[in-house]
């Protein structure tokens, strides 16, 4: 029996490198072994839980099939497809909301952190979010969904509605009750600007991250500006914990060389930061420029990328609304 892998990514702007290191890394792996069949989703019903403007999300959209594809994602071997092309996932939230308790939804960090101190303006569905998400998974009996750490605690609700909606209705084993893969190191990947946050697409200053399409040039800007300490390099594991801005460069160091945190500390221990960030530059520049390439390259060909989403779109129907027809005779309709 082949692995269901499914996972999703918001097209709300430009793909960072939490994105990759976090997740798409590690999609690409799995879309490589034959023992798994792997969906991707381009997650637009999602973004637009806080506001898009159209234009730039039908373009954003195209970029994210356009990234996965570059990053080494095989669409001939994986489902590639945006969600609001598949009716079955809005319908399965829905369903799935009137199983979901308010209290489980309460505790979802995400919401807090997104919404804010002003909570009454944000959305219903920045609220409802894990929701949809849940129904994304379950819609396709995915056994394993990769993501990075910031979504461990949605995929526990996923877990949580799952198995309520199976006791409710009496239905053991209707839903999958999935796995999480998330790595173990370096599953989250903070801002350049403050180690105590993710980064993100949506903060503000571009200089909290690395995008995928930055030049050579801004790269090496973003990484000299990055914040760092008085300190000189980190000579043991346990002082690099004790500082988050620097833990966080070191740990991007090693999850792009694949080298150990202890050789990096060796190799750099008393060293200048400034030595340090030229060769974190150099990294960053040699991984991301084949795949900045391709993805400018990918997004001048629109016909291709609108192919492959329609072609997916087509292939992820035919398997949700499949299930979506036994969801309404458990329910009742
Ligand atoms: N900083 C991060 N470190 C590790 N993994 C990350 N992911 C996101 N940020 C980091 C993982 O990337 C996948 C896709 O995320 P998403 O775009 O669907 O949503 P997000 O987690 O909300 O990402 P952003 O960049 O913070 O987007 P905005 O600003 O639009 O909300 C997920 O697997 C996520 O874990």
């Amino acid at each position: 029996m082949k692995k269901i892998i499914f996972s999703g990514v918001q097209p709300t702007g430009n793909l960072h490198l939490g994105n990759y290191l976090g997740a798409i890394k590690n999609f690409v792996k799995l879309n490589n072994d034959d023992n798994n069949n792997c969906i991707f989703c381009v997650v637009d019903l999602h973004a637009i839980t806080t506001k898009q403007i159209p234009k730039e999300l039908k373009e954003n959209t195209l970029e994210t099939i356009a990234t996965f594809i570059a990053c080494g994602i095989d669409p001939k071997k994986s489902i590639l497809f945006n969600q609001s092309q598949v009716p079955a996932h809005s319908e399965t939230a829905w369903i799935l909301s009137c199983v979901a308790r308010m209290g489980w939804l309460n505790r979802m960090t995400q919401f807090k952190e997104k919404a804010g101190k002003d909570k009454e303006k944000a959305s219903i569905g920045l609220y409802s979010y894990p929701v949809l998400m849940a129904a994304d998974i379950l819609l396709y009996d995915a056994s394993h969904v990769p993501v990075g750490d910031d979504q461990k605690q949605h995929l526990e609700l996923c877990r949580d509605i799952a198995q309520k909606f199976n006791k409710d209705f009496n239905v053991e084993e209707f839903f999958k009750v999935p796995e999480p893969l998330i790595q173990k190191e370096f599953s989250r990947i903070m801002s350049l600007k403050d180690g105590q946050k993710k980064m993100s697409k949506s903060e503000l200053s571009d200089l909290s991250r690395i995008n995928l399409t930055d030049t050579k040039d801004q790269i090496v800007n973003k990484i000299k500006k990055a914040k760092t300490d008085t300190l000189p390099m980190p000579s043991s594991i346990d002082e690099l914990r004790k500082r988050p801005e620097v833990n966080n460069l070191i740990g991007i160091y090693s999850s792009l060389s694949e080298e150990s945190l202890e050789k990096i500390i060796n190799t750099f221990s008393g060293k200048n930061f400034s030595e340090f960030k030229d060769f974190l530059s150099q990294l960053l520049v040699d991984c991301l420029d084949p795949i900045s390439n391709e993805i400018k390259k990918l997004k001048d060909d629109k016909e291709y990328l609108n192919q492959i989403l329609s072609d997916g779109s087509k292939k992820a129907n035919e398997i949700a609304s499949k299930k979506i027809k036994k969801i309404h005779e458990i329910v009742g309709f």
